[in-house]
């Protein structure tokens, strides 16, 4: 029966799987407003066929120096550390000789140590104790030097800096896989300048120097399992991009809607849902529009402990890592969308028994703009994890509009009559409601009606939860077959928030059985009344 059942809901998210979109817009020359483009455009669409990576835009470096970009390391502005970098840099290209201390030197002086060295436990339980002797010599004398050549390469590839996604601003950048690849080599070497923690001009942006992987995390001498873990993603992604050239692109887009709508008055009711207990948004959810739980700051823990939904995707597609170069921490209105990440690796476990899991070949298509055609939207949902104080806070209605909000934003803005039809199913779960303490039967409702508005079917990942699957789905079925919309469950949750906590009960069936003109109850009426509000329609 299970075979068969499994079958069933794969059936199923194969009918709401749209075709892949492959034939895009091209990249317009020179870019639109908004739109920073870092590699040629006009011979863009020649060059696909002769599989060279795309060529870098301008072809000299060309500097900018201020808050709107981020600060290259090969600035002319930075240049005694960049030269210091090189030399040291160096100092690890001859393949053959290089050991662990080598290394050690090397890391501390790029990320500019003068008093104190870096703790680097986990990188040396990694390299001495978790490898085997030929791995590690097959990391040291081939990966590495691989690594020193795409950080050292920086301004021959990435010949201008990437505008920084800062807050308020609609903006997006392009670059190609290489030049990602590049950016990341120096944020393994801790190179960007100002963005050590000290630095106060990026206190708003994530971190992005991998220095804080390499410590044990904990008391000095011993490595830390996770960041073991990590360590492996990221070797393999080095070990991929530094054999054989990427030849892809990536955009990293910030989306802003400020103008907030009016949920009470909304007419559309709830999407097509397939709720499933299997599977999981990065194995399945490929033709969709991916969601990671985010953090504010995008990538959350993924360079300290942090070791759950949005920390995984980012170790397996490591090329997210960039946006927290890039992209300064999410506001309420605001999202970020990625396009074309590539996963690397697979893993098994989660969380405290992650590990990683050998290669993946991502076996996605790619546009005709040679992205892949995986589109990853980072919303941060609210954390409501600090007790049961906490918990409460969300039934609230400036606590719900925040989430109904923010997921409208990430799901595109409301759907209009030019791209309803042609919106990309969401494929989701329990959004805010793992690290965040959110309430699963709320959030799934919020994402639910988002979806609706924004004209898309939603698929929504359990995460093993059986029960819930089969509650939501039914919840689905239920407000359908009763023709409540989007406004009606609005009005009702809003009512559902105004009751003492002790008398909520279940929201879904709170949701289905009281009328949205719910009279509000008073202290008297509750004592004489075994029900926690009178229907009034
Ligand atoms: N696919 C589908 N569902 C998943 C997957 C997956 N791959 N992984 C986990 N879940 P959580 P949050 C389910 O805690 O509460 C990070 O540090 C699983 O049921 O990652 O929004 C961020 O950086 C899990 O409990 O998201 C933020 O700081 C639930 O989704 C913070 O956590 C929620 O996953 C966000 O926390």
């Amino acid at each position: 029966a299970s075979t068969s059942s499994c079958r069933d809901w794969r059936r199923q998210l194969e009918a709401l799987r749209p075709e892949p979109n492959l034939a895009r817009l091209p990249f317009s020359c020179p870019p639109r407003l908004g739109h920073s483009v870092l590699f040629r455009i006009d011979n863009f669409y020649e060059q696909a066929r002769s599989s060279q990576p795309p060529q870098p835009w301008p072809t000299e470096f060309s500097d900018r120096w201020d808050s709107g970009h981020v600060r290259m390391p090969c600035s002319p502005s930075n240049a005694s550390r960049w030269s210091a970098i090189e030399h040291s840099l160096n100092q690890l290209k001859p393949a053959s000789s290089i050991g662990i201390d080598d290394l050690a030197t090397v890391l501390n002086v790029c990320s500019g140590r003068r008093q104190s060295s870096l703790c680097l436990d986990s990188l040396n339980c990694l390299l001495t104790e978790e490898l085997g002797r030929g791995e590690m010599r097959h990391f040291l004398n081939r990966v590495l030097p691989g690594m020193v050549r795409l950080a050292l390469a920086l301004p021959h590839l990435v010949t201008t800096p990437p505008p920084l996604l800062r807050c308020g601003y609609q903006l997006k950048v392009t670059l190609s896989q290489l030049q990602v690849a590049s950016l990341l080599a120096n944020a393994f070497f801790s190179t960007f300048p100002r963005r050590s923690f000290a630095n106060r001009e990026y206190a708003n942006f994530p971190t992005i120097h991998f220095s804080t992987l390499f410590s044990s995390g904990g008391p000095a001498g011993s490595g830390c399992p996770r960041r073991i873990e990590k360590l492996k993603c990221l070797f393999n992604y080095f070990q991929r991009v530094t054999t054989k050239d990427p030849l892809g692109v990536v955009t990293f887009s910030r989306r802003v809607i400020n103008e907030r709508i009016d949920w009470s008055a909304r007419t559309e009711l709830l999407p097509d849902l397939l709720a499933a207990a299997e599977g999981t948004i990065e194995d399945d959810g490929a033709g969709m529009l991916e969601v990671d739980f985010a953090n504010a700051y995008i990538g959350g823990g993924v360079l300290g402990r942090g070791l759950v939904q949005e920390e995984i995707r980012f170790l397996i597609c490591p090329e997210l890592l960039l946006s927290r170069l890039l992209a300064e921490s999410l506001e309420d209105g605001e999202a970020l969308w990625i396009t074309g990440a590539e996963r690397y690796s697979n893993y098994t476990g989660y969380s405290s028994t992650f590990q990683w899991n050998g290669d993946h070949t991502d076996t996605r298509p790619r546009d005709t703009n040679r992205r892949l055609v995986t589109k990853l939207v980072a919303i941060d949902a609210r954390c409501y994890s600090r007790g049961a104080a906490g918990y409460k806070q969300q039934f609230n209605k400036s606590a719900i509009d925040r989430e109904l909000h923010k997921a409208l934003v990430g799901f595109g803005g409301p759907a209009n009559v030019k791209n309803k039809s042609k919106r990309r199913p969401v494929a989701t779960g329990n959004w805010g409601c793992g690290a965040f303490g959110g309430d699963l039967q709320l959030k799934s409702l919020i994402q639910l009606m988002a979806c609706a508005v924004t004209g898309r079917s939603c698929v929504y990942f359990t995460f093993g939860d059986t029960d819930f699957q089969h509650r939501l789905q039914q919840f689905q079925a239920d407000c359908r077959q009763l023709g409540l919309t989007v406004g009606s469950l609005y009005r009702r949750l809003i009512n559902y928030c105004k009751l003492p906590a002790k008398q909520r009960g279940e929201l879904f069936t709170w949701l289905l059985e009281h009328g949205e003109a719910f009279h509000e109850v008073t202290p008297k009426e509750t004592s004489s009344s075994s029900s926690a509000g009178r229907l009034v329609d």
